[in-house]
């Protein structure tokens, strides 16, 4: 599923974030940049440790938050490590933690020059996030980042692990591009 943003394409597509090639693809990191399981796992197995070397030598990250690291050996130049919330029932300010998690991602990808960057569903794994509402929180910011932001981007991909989860974002796509 492809929509226009602000001249950016914002696609959907099932897969595996490690394999895109794009300027930079987003890790869904800890406040640590400790590296983990999910997506974290994947990308330093798959990125080798320059990253990892990097991570350490930033340090951390606080939470809504991201920095930026080399892409190692993967297809993509560069890793942006966002910190999302971990979900503790909706009343802890994640919604805001979530949004600002995607956002600074995308002001460190402008930042850097950056034109096609790809997201996996932030939070929505082992930090919990119900993915219905983490859905709708990742497009509405990415939809107006964009709109504030015309032209800074070519390319913003959603990659989706499951069918289950790409059905989710194209529903929140769908509504945060009908009005
Ligand atoms: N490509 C795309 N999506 C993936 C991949 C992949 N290779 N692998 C998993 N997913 P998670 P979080 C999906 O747990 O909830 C780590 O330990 C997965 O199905 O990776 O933000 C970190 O170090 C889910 O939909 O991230 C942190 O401590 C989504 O990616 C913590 O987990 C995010 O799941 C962060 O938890």
């Amino acid at each position: 599923m492809r929509k226009d943003i602000g001249g950016a394409a914002v696609e959907l597509v099932r897969g595996d974030i490690t394999r895109q090639e794009v300027d930079a693809i987003v890790n869904a990191a800890n406040s640590g940049l400790r590296g983990g399981g999910g997506v974290d796992g994947a990308i330093h197995r798959a990125g080798g440790p320059a990253i990892m070397e990097e991570c350490r030598r930033i340090g951390g990250c606080p939470t809504g938050s991201a920095v930026i690291t080399t892409g190692g050996n993967l297809p993509a130049r560069r890793v942006i490590h966002a910190v999302g919330p971990r979900w503790s029932g909706g009343s802890r300010g994640e919604a805001e933690l979530l949004s600002g998690a995607y956002r600074s991602s995308l002001q460190v990808a402008v930042d850097n020059g950056l034109r096609s960057v790809a997201f996996p569903s932030i939070s929505t794994g082992v930090y919990s996030y119900p993915i219905e509402e983490a859905a709708g929180v990742a497009l509405s910011t990415v939809a107006e980042f964009l709109g504030q932001n015309p032209g800074c981007f070519e390319v913003v991909r959603f990659v989706l692990f499951t069918a289950a989860d790409y059905d989710v974002y194209a529903a929140a796509l769908e509504r945060v591009t009908a009005h």
